[in-house]
């Protein structure tokens, strides 16, 4: 029997987020096959066995060889946003990553390009849009929406009908019940328990979380 048809999927970054993306596609979809991975340091190398093939300067190229999806595994919400407006002005099609031991609502809706790890849980008639990251173990219940380029880092807990704005940061391990927002471009400290709204472009931590406060510097999620 001829092997099934794939399609080539190119992969921007080469980093910690991309191993994980790497592994939810193999596992996911038989449909598609690395391309390669492109990174703002275009040395070869190999991650987790795909293949470092250049930087950004190689999209074009490979839109002319006919590759037609992308998926961004870059952490930073602001650069995944500005490069999957790039891809999706270049005419690739962003592909989803959803691990298939997620849990996802069949009311719920996915945007392009979003990554829902292992363990997550999406509820009823969640809204996730393009470029979400949805981590490990996060649960997003009934009626959250989540919008372009937001991250809800590992073991977040969002009650239902939870809005998180644009860029958002949601560290790890953060709670926030039902019906708060979040605005756009806030970050929440890890471990930090939302009860009231977070205004757009705050820093905010603690228990109850507050903004303004100093975060240390470091890894979130
Ligand atoms: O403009 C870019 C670009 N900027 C940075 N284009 C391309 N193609 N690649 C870019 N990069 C690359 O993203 C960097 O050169 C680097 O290889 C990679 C980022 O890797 P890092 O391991 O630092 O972070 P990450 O984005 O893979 O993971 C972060 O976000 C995840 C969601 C970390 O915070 C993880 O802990 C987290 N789980």
């Amino acid at each position: 029997m001829p092997a099934p048809e794939t399609s080539p999927v190119v992969i921007l970054g080469a980093g910690g987020h991309a191993k994980v993306v790497i592994e939810i596609l193999r596992d996911s979809r038989p449909d598609l096959r690395l391309a390669g991975l492109l990174d703002a340091d275009p040395r070869p190398r190999s991650v987790l066995g795909a293949e470092v093939i250049g930087d950004d300067s190689r999209l074009p190229g490979l839109r002319r060889e006919g590759v037609a999806k992308a998926f961004v595994a870059v952490g930073d919400n602001r650069r995944r946003e500005a490069l999957g407006r790039k891809l999706q002005e270049m005419g690739f099609e962003l592909v989803r990553a959803v691990s298939p031991r997620a849990y996802v609502s069949p009311s719920a809706r996915l945007g392009s390009g979003v990554a829902v790890m292992a363990g997550a849980v999406v509820g009823a008639e969640a809204e996730v849009l393009d470029l979400v990251i949805v981590n490990t173990g996060a649960l997003v219940d009934h009626e959250c929406r989540l919008a372009r380029a937001a991250h809800v880092a590992p073991g977040c807990a969002l009650a239902g009908r939870v809005s998180v704005g644009e860029r958002a940061l949601l560290g790890v391990g953060v709670s926030v019940v039902p019906g708060a927002s979040i605005g756009a471009d806030a970050v929440v400290g890890a471990g930090s328990c939302v009860i009231s709204d977070i205004p757009a472009g705050v820093i905010a931590k603690g228990l109850p979380a507050r903004a303004g406060q100093a975060l240390p510097r470091g890894d979130l999620a």
